[in-house]
């Protein structure tokens, strides 16, 4: 079986963006993969956040995953900073890197660009070394790639050919990256030309959270910004706001675009948003409530990641002393 890695940071609440995009699609392939799942929370510090809201989140993103179906005894699941391996190596791959290209990276040129931290921390600079290190570590064959981490992947796959060559031995797997068949990207509903996102200031009318009151989410839902004209048809250039939410209608039940359109053939905006509402409601309620009773579980929920650090540690322990090795920092 073919080893997928993937992270989540737990930056904020987890978005319907996040589960539409990501753990859905994880769900449903976690019994063809060895997927190793990490709470990408030294990604996470890249930003300043509050200590008691990084804790939160990271329990709640746990909670979560369980919730929406990731089955802790078929995937590892684990907090990236229980398995110190990712900052070592990470370490390691900063030296193998270069800054001309850490420099290209869009995600660093829009923090300079966009003026809106003063002093731009070193760990947004290199984010993607971490990044790197995180695959390496478990000789991931697929990483998910969504739009805004392409070129990171891209990178990782740059640095793992070139420290291939210089060492003359296929040290780094150069992982292939994994277009999910079903995923979606999730707009804001208040602005469908930005990606919704969990640590959007300004995003609560625009994004729904998994934990979020579902009468607020059909609110929300039922308040997205939709476009002129009344047809329900997908448009992404000219209906954007329309074409966001039949996105969302179509991961959530596996309808077609095209079946959609058929199915709302002649009815109104209003109709259709009612529709999905109520599928948006039936899919979260009993994620809800699971969530409700795993949160109370600490005990459970602290086996389960250090069951999830333990198998991590294992794997990433060897793979790093064969990179120490290798680059004579293990004596003997
Ligand atoms: N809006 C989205 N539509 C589809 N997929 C999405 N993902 C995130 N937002 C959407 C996918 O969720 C997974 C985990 O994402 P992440 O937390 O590691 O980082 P992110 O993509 O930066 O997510 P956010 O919510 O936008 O976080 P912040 O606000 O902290 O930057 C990834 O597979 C991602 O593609």
């Amino acid at each position: 079986m073919k080893l997928m890695l993937s992270g989540i940071k737990p930056t904020g609440r987890m978005t319907l963006g996040n589960y539409l995009g990501a753990i859905k699609e994880w769900v449903k392939i976690q019994n063809d993969y060895h997927l190793y799942i990490f709470i990408a929370n030294l990604h996470a510090i890249t930003l300043p956040i509050d200590r008691e809201e990084l804790i939160k989140n990271s329990k709640e993103m746990l909670a979560l995953l369980l919730a929406c179906g990731i089955d802790h005894q078929k995937v590892t699941i684990f907090l990236q900073s229980d398995v110190p391996m990712h900052a070592e190596l990470g370490y390691i791959i900063s030296t193998e890197s270069y800054i001309g290209e850490l420099s290209r990276m869009h995600q660093y040129k829009d923090y300079i660009n966009s003026k809106k931290i003063q002093n731009i921390p070193t760990g947004i600079f290199i984010y993607p070394t971490l990044m790197a290190a995180d695959i390496f570590l478990y000789d991931a064959d697929y990483v998910p790639v969504g739009a805004d981490q392409k070129q990171h992947v891209e990178l990782a796959r740059d640095i793992a050919i070139r420290v291939n060559n210089r060492y003359g031995k296929e040290i780094f797997k150069v992982s292939a990256p994994y277009i999910p068949k079903y995923s979606a990207r999730i707009m804001s509903l208040s602005n469908p030309d930005k990606k919704m996102s969990k640590s959007d200031e300004m995003g609560e009318k625009g994004c729904i959270y998994l934990t979020d009151d579902l009468k607020l989410s059909s609110k929300k839902i039922m308040q997205a910004v939709t476009d002129l004209g009344s047809e329900i048809k997908y448009d992404i250039e000219n209906k954007p706001g329309i074409s966001n939410l039949m996105a969302i209608y179509s991961a959530l039940t596996g309808l077609s675009i095209n079946e959609i359109e058929n199915k709302f053939n002649g009815q109104l905006y209003g109709t259709f948003k009612k529709e999905l509402a109520s599928v948006l409601v039936n899919e979260l309620t009993p994620i809800q409530e699971k969530f409700q009773t795993l949160l109370k579980d600490d005990k459970f929920l602290k086996e389960v990641l250090s069951n999830g650090a333990l198998k991590a540690q294992k794997k990433a322990k060897e793979k790093l002393d064969e990179v120490k090795t290798l680059l004579g920092l293990n004596l003997f």
